[in-house]
């Protein structure tokens, strides 16, 4: 090498050596700064309250269902923070809402966190949206302190959660056909709905995401049970979360006069599906273990007082943290279905809805970066299971997962009279944004391995 060319190298190498150091003590600046931020509680709880405006009903809480007229302002009502937080906001095809924050260093894959805003019908106005607002009131905090993180970050706001983690499956690739066609609580076909909100459901391949495309999900949520809150424990630390699974049942049995049809002559399909109402619960409690069962949804037809039903559609679910036990579940629902068709005289079928969650559990490294984060906010926490199906569990799949609950008081959630105190929303933001942050900077752990 003539000697130019090796004064060239020289300061070549010595130019990446400075750019690495630069990198590294900016790096250890954001780690000293970052670790200062706090959320703004009444911040938070203001734009919750905000929040649940959209679609409130008189007797408390909301109703706004995934691709309703409440869901589609309470969207807009979101992005309008997006943006007053500097996020660039857009939506993909499956209707996320995804805002997005550069990092310093764009060869980076995302670090990526939020939650859902659309509701159960008449629920309450923390499931999903502690989560989304607490997401928000990090990246609003990093803005206000100019504190820009190594990777990008991006907000997500998943779209239909209420209606079987609609959003999430996009992003793993899972939403079927059949998935699309399958009617959704505000009587639009998950498709339309996709539609109604400004994505694409024939181009939802775009919306896909790869392993490799997320370096870590952080899903910040109400816990929905008792456990945190009875313990009065402040954070939960999430290990797994369970399985869900959702049939439609239908009763055959003969409408007919129920003043002159004699008891024994009957073939009711109301008292047929209440028998199976019974057994539902009996194959739940008659196995040890955690797993719940549920008939949420009964139609009888026709609906009329003098008439004895000849049609039932309910809906059944069952939930634990295998699949196994819930195979195992709905091989004793079916078997006394069998029984009780017999015995009533009806026909009694189960069609599986595509709109299935799988058990899924929590990824160690962020277990215990969530933990140490707590820890040093001087938060008590507690590793738990959640009960409750999140879009963390589709995620989870593709990119390191973890969750942080929150207490829900009395344990109330899908209610009107859910609730959770401002300084636990604000702890479970504390513990969200220190989480980005250790993550961030590498996310060393106990088990040593780096992000
Ligand atoms: O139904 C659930 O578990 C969740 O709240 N979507
Ligand atoms: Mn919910
Ligand atoms: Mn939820």
């Amino acid at each position: 090498m003539c000697c130019a060319n090796r004064l060239i190298a020289i300061a070549a190498v010595a130019g990446v050596l400075v750019c690495a150091s630069e990198v590294a003590s900016q790096t250890r600046q954001t780690d000293r700064a970052g670790s200062q931020l706090r959320a703004n509680q009444s911040r938070i709880e203001a734009r919750i309250n905000a929040l649940a405006q959209f679609g409130k009903n008189p007797q408390g809480g909301v109703s706004r269902v995934a691709f309703s007229e409440a869901d589609i302002q309470g969207r807009e009502y979101i992005r309008s923070l997006m943006q007053e937080a500097g996020l660039s906001v857009g939506i993909d095809a499956a209707g996320n809402i995804i805002g997005r924050r550069s990092g310093q260093e764009s060869s980076l894959r995302p670090i990526v966190f939020g939650s859902h805003i659309d509701s159960v019908p008449e629920g309450g106005n923390y499931d999903g949206d502690v989560g989304v607002i607490g997401a928000l009131e990090c990246v609003q905090v990093l803005h206000e302190n100019n504190l820009v993180t190594r990777h990008p970050l991006e907000v997500v706001v998943f779209s239909d959660e209420e209606g079987g983690l609609v959003g999430s499956r996009a992003w793993i690739g899972d939403l079927s056909a059949d998935a699309l066609a399958v009617i959704s609580h505000s009587g639009k076909t998950i498709g339309e709905g996709i539609r109604a909100i400004g994505g694409d459901p024939d181009e939802l391949q775009q919306a896909q995401r790869k392993p490799g495309d997320i370096t870590a999900f952080i899903e910040l949520h109400i816990e929905q049970g008792a456990i945190l809150d009875d313990e009065e424990t402040q954070i939960g630390v999430v290990e797994g979360i369970v399985g869900i699974n959702w049939w439609d049942v239908t009763i055959i049995g003969f409408a007919n006069h129920a003043g002159t049809t004699p008891m024994l002559r009957r073939q009711d399909a109301i008292l047929a599906a209440a028998k199976l109402i019974v057994a539902v619960n009996e194959a739940a409690l008659s196995t040890p273990g955690r797993q719940v069962a549920t008939v949420g949804r009964v139609r009888a037809e026709p609906g009329a007082p003098n008439v004895v039903p000849g049609k039932v559609v309910m809906s059944l679910e069952i939930r634990d943290l295998t699949s196994e036990k819930i195979q195992l579940i709905f091989s004793k629902i079916e078997k006394a279905a069998q029984i009780i068709a017999v015995e009533s005289g009806t026909q009694i079928s189960f069609a599986a809805v595509d709109v299935t969650a799988v058990p899924a559990p929590t990824d160690k490294r962020m277990r215990e970066i969530i933990s140490a984060a707590a820890d040093e906010l001087g938060l008590s926490q507690k590793l738990m299971p959640s009960g409750a199906g999140h879009d963390a569990q589709d995620i989870a799949k593709i990119a390191p997962t973890g969750m942080i609950f929150i207490p829900s008081v009395g344990g109330i959630s899908h209610s009107p009279n859910e609730y959770s105190r401002p300084e636990d929303m604000a702890n479970g933001a504390n513990v969200l944004l220190q989480t980005i942050l250790r993550i961030d900077s590498g996310g060393q752990t106990k088990s040593r391995t780096p992000f």
